[in-house]
């Protein structure tokens, strides 16, 4: 039996999947390519956005995108970029996107993963210098090898993940990603062009004092959501809410903490995507020892049924999604 060497900090990211790869005898390494080839999007991305303030791709793109949202250049950089290195990695036999209406044909008849991604989450943000960040699921193909990825294939519940992560690119950009074994951090030298093993076997504390909402809907809240926002205030809590998914989840990944998005008025079902940010944090929060819920079911749980399905979110310390789903269903969850 090999014993666990625990690899070090400052191992590479190619010889961390390496490694994991030989734990499974018969993997054949296209999860390990698949891998490789979302690092290599990353990079080219996070130089994208290194540059952005110099070049001319910051700003509106001036087209909408499937959400109706205006589309940032960066946004159309980073979904070009990663289809491409999906597409010509020749492990994904089709993608989601939230850049994207509907299912992204790669071409590889014979790949046997489904990718569903947000390029580039919290986009808004880029113009004023705050963190961002792409998120990530990877689900194994139901449907036969030689055929187009199909619906059937990209519907797949949380649960049948076998990998998720995402990049955050920040005062230093991450990668954080899981496959069913625990979750490690890998920070990226740009200098080198490789990312290093920097925090290995990531756990997020069972309770945290930080609590992260747009407090702005409160009015519009259910009211178990209003009564555990009061709670933390009591409990003088701190309030820390970037407006960027990934920034806020990654903080309370370390420091313990809950990310809320519930129902509000402009979002009546939530405003979080399901398959390309909810699920993929939720497998790495559960795999960190925390919980997510959208305040009755394990997000994992949820059977989705349209590619762009938005579901309310309560993500973090597992004793604070707890105490939600207690006040929410103790106050009656609007439906
Ligand atoms: P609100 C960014 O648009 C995003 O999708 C997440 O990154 C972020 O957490 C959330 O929406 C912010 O939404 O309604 O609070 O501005």
């Amino acid at each position: 039996i090999k014993e666990d060497l625990a690899l070090p900090v400052g191992t590479t990211l190619d010889r961390f999947i390496m490694r994991k790869q030989e734990d499974f005898p018969f993997a054949t390494g296209e999860l390990s390519q698949l891998l490789r080839d979302i690092a290599l999007a990353a990079k080219i991305v996070n130089r994208a956005i290194n540059h952005a303030g110099l070049t001319d791709i910051g700003g509106a793109y001036g087209k909408q995108n499937v959400q109706g949202e205006d589309q940032q250049k960066l946004d159309v950089v980073a979904n070009i970029r990663f289809i491409r290195a999906l597409r010509n990695g020749g492990e994904v036999a089709a993608i989601i996107s939230e850049e994207e209406e509907g299912i992204i044909q790669t071409g590889n008849m014979k790949g046997k993963y489904i990718v569903a991604i947000d390029p580039l989450d919290g986009s808004s943000n880029i113009d004023v210098n705050v963190s961002i960040g792409t998120i990530f699921s990877i689900y194994r193909r139901t449907s036969e090898l030689g055929t187009e990825g199909n619906l059937e294939d990209c519907l797949q519940k949380g649960t049948e993940q076998v990998a998720a992560g995402y990049i955050i690119y920040g005062s230093s950009t991450m990668l954080v990603y899981t496959t069913g074994n625990g979750v490690n951090g890998f920070t990226y030298e740009s200098s080198l062009g490789e990312f290093f093993l920097s925090h290995p076997n990531i756990t997020i504390p069972k309770k945290g004092e930080i609590y992260s909402v747009n407090e702005g809907s409160f009015n519009h809240f259910p009211e178990g959501v209003q009564q555990y926002i009061e709670l933390c205030r009591v409990r003088n809590y701190s309030a820390r809410y970037i407006g960027s998914l990934v920034a806020d989840f990654h903080r309370n990944l370390m420091k313990g903490g809950i990310y809320l998005y519930p129902i509000t008025q402009k979002s009546p079902l939530g405003k979080l995507r399901l398959l390309y940010e909810c699920n993929a944090l939720a497998f790495i929060v559960e795999q960190a020892g925390g919980k997510a819920s959208d305040g009755q079911r394990r997000i994992l749980e949820i059977e989705p049924y349209e590619l762009h399905q938005r579901c309310q979110l309560y993500i973090g310390s597992t004793d604070m999604v707890e105490e939600v789903e207690t006040l929410l269903v103790a106050r009656g969850v609007p439906s």
